[in-house]
């Protein structure tokens, strides 16, 4: 049994290709931002309900609500790490404090220099998804992405962009950093959506 042994959810630990892995890796593109706080600010824009622009100091943002959900963690690479404890914010708290327009159908998370990642808006405001500050109940390093960086337990990891600085709603789909350079558009690891050659019409933005 062991690894194979199926949750009660029907489904075993650990998605298809994937192995345990002990301990954290840091696993990114480029260098790791330095973070100033007075010029920090997380924005909500682009097809929001109101048609304005939402804006939340570091300070704001701390005052959200603090909620912590427990989530796997699956990189594309193969490595994954099971249970793992996170604090934060709910991406659906930041959904329902500033609201999409009715034909927001996607979200792109941006972090800093540009790093981007699109997801679906009913992956966004799954109940695991969260902008973390914490794992584990420690503040998260600066390399795994503090002062906040996305977790979405149910894709592979690229979803979770680190140093995230805002989101943006979008009437149509469009590729962030990652899903531009041969991964794929959606990232389901359960269905081992790792390249974009693997993609489905349907799956992807029009070309
Ligand atoms: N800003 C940014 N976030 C990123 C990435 C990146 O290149 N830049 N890489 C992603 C990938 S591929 C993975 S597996 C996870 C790794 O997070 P970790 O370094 O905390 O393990 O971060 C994701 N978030
Ligand atoms: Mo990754």
């Amino acid at each position: 049994m062991g690894r194979s042994e199926s949750h009660g959810t029907g489904k075993a630990s650990l998605p298809p290709g994937q192995r345990l892995q002990r301990g954290w890796p840091v696993t990114h593109y480029g260098p790791v931002p330095k973070f100033r706080p007075q010029r920090w600010e997380f924005r909500v824009f682009g097809a929001t309900a109101d048609g304005d622009e939402h804006c939340w100091s570091h300070e704001e943002f701390s005052a959200l609500p603090y909620e912590t959900v427990t989530g796997d963690f699956h990189c594309v690479t193969k490595f994954s790490m099971i249970g793992a404890e996170w604090g934060g914010v709910r991406a659906r708290t930041v959904v329902a404090l500033a609201p999409p327009a009715a034909e927001a159908t996607h979200v792109m998370v941006w972090a800093e220099y540009g790093f981007s990642s699109n997801l679906r808006l009913a992956d966004f405001t799954d109940g695991q998804v969260v902008f973390a500050t914490h794992r584990g109940g420690e503040l998260l390093t600066a390399e795994h992405g503090f002062p906040v960086r996305l977790v979405v337990p149910h894709l592979y990891a690229w979803k979770g962009p680190k140093w995230v600085r805002g989101i943006e709603y979008m009437t149509a789909d469009r590729r962030g950093f990652w899903e531009e350079r041969g991964y794929h558009n959606i990232g389901d690891p359960w269905r081992e959506q790792r390249y974009s050659y693997q993609e489905e019409p349907g799956d992807g933005p029009e070309p």
